[in-house]
């Protein structure tokens, strides 16, 4: 088998450079190693930077996201029992949406399955081979067969713990990161959003996020112990949690229930050879400030249109700057998630100064537009171009 790019992952990543790369007309494969239904029904990130929203309508991904799809103007933060309300729509012109992560990867699965081009889900034991060379190939096993593809380019959007990132000669890889002492444990309800828009609330037990799939389904969160056992969050104890946290919530039967790690991590360069890394296989942020899928989002753009250039016209001057130009996004979209965590969760070692210092941080910013500003313009999602 031959192709021009071998894509590890079917997951936001690998789907929308795989779109991208066809409406170019350059051929791929992808390989994914869980099932379709599985990646479709994986409940992750929910929130769109208005450029991604842009970039999966330009990629011809974007119809039913622009129907069912929740603009938001605002979002509420919430410390000593009172809500403040930002309006990021009036401070940067710019607003976000809420969709659903498995929405836009079933929305993604459909257009290429339409392609006819390939994507094989449920492969095993995937390998990459001579990535330093112009003539890389991947390797998999699926239904006891050992299968592979030579490619011109590979392109590794298998998520944080895929092969493509060890693939790298550990010499050349740098690697940053910090893992946090606590963790998100984050229910899916069948009851309306207590309100229109987010609220992330720091409180003096822990951070709690309002978020929302639809007018019917609310995503709620809860700081909780990096190692905690869900099954020690029996409904009654979640919900009592939330009310203290988030002033109110409306309750519902719970269809999901799952803890989450907080972590930030970067590994640089995103390129060796012919091995492009893009999304969480390079970097992992801590969710809060919902930056996960649009950072992929945002590597995908730079890497499809460096392959463009390449296979259209043997440009390399895009292939060489990819890892440069997405890490310059990357470092600042990593200091704005860092800073919202430390500014909303509960430090156990955190002392009474700091604990002082974090509300004053927090009244400084909803009494100051300027301050109010910095969080809108980095909450709907810095330019493409800085
Ligand atoms: P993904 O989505 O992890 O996709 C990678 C894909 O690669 C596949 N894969 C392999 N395929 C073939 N062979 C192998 N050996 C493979 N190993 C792995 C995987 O099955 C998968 O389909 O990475 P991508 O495309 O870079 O997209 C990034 C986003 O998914 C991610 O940044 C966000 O979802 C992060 N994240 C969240 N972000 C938010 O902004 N808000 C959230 O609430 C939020 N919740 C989450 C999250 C990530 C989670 N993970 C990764 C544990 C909740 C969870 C549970
Ligand atoms: C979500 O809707 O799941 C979500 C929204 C905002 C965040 C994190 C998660 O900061």
């Amino acid at each position: 088998m031959r192709t021009q790019v071998g894509i590890v992952g079917a997951g936001p990543a690998g789907l929308l450079l795989a779109q991208l790369l066809h409406r170019a007309g350059i051929d791929s494969v992808v390989l994914e190693a869980r099932s379709r239904s599985h990646i479709e029904g994986r409940i992750r990130a929910g929130l769109l930077e208005q450029g991604s929203v842009d970039t999966l309508v330009e990629a011809g991904v974007g119809a039913r996201l622009m129907r069912e799809g929740l603009a938001h103007d605002g979002l509420d933060l919430r410390f000593d029992g009172r809500s403040h309300r930002i309006d990021l729509h009036a401070l940067t012109g710019r607003r976000v949406t809420i969709y659903g992560q498995q929405e836009a990867v079933k929305d993604m699965v459909a257009a290429r399955l339409e392609t006819g081009r390939p994507l094989h889900f449920e492969v095993e034991d995937v390998a990459l081979h001579d990535i330093a060379t112009d003539h890389p190939q991947i390797t998999w096993s699926q239904d006891g067969v050992t299968r592979e593809v030579h490619c011109d380019v590979i392109a590794g959007c298998d998520g944080f713990h895929g092969p493509s990132r060890a693939a790298m000669p550990p010499d050349i890889l740098r690697v940053y990161e910090r893992v946090y002492p606590f963790a998100w444990l984050g229910i899916l309800a069948e009851a309306p959003p207590v309100s229109p828009e987010l609220i992330y609330a720091r409180h003096a037990d822990g951070f709690a996020l309002a978020t929302m799939r639809s007018s019917q389904l609310s995503r709620l969160y809860l700081q909780c112990a990096s190692d905690e056992d869900p099954a020690l969050w029996p409904d009654a104890r979640l919900w009592e949690a939330l009310r203290t946290r988030l002033g109110a919530v409306n309750e519902g039967n719970i269809l999901q229930k799952g803890v989450t790690a907080m972590r930030s991590f970067v590994a640089e360069p995103m390129r060796h050879g012919r091995l492009f890394l893009a999304g969480d296989a390079a970097h992992i942020v801590p969710p809060t400030g919902a930056k996960g899928m649009n950072l992929a989002v945002a590597d995908v753009r730079v890497l499809a249109a460096a392959l463009t250039g390449f296979f259209h016209r043997g440009e390399t001057a895009l292939m060489d700057r990819y890892s440069e130009i997405c890490l310059k996004r990357i470092w600042k979209v990593q200091r704005f998630s860092w800073w919202m965590t430390a500014l909303l969760h509960r430090f156990s070692d955190a002392d009474p100064f700091e604990h002082r210092v974090q509300v004053a941080e927090l009244d400084y910013l909803v009494h100051s537009e300027a301050a109010r500003t910095a969080l809108a313009e980095q909450y709907v999602g810095l330019p493409y171009d800085i």
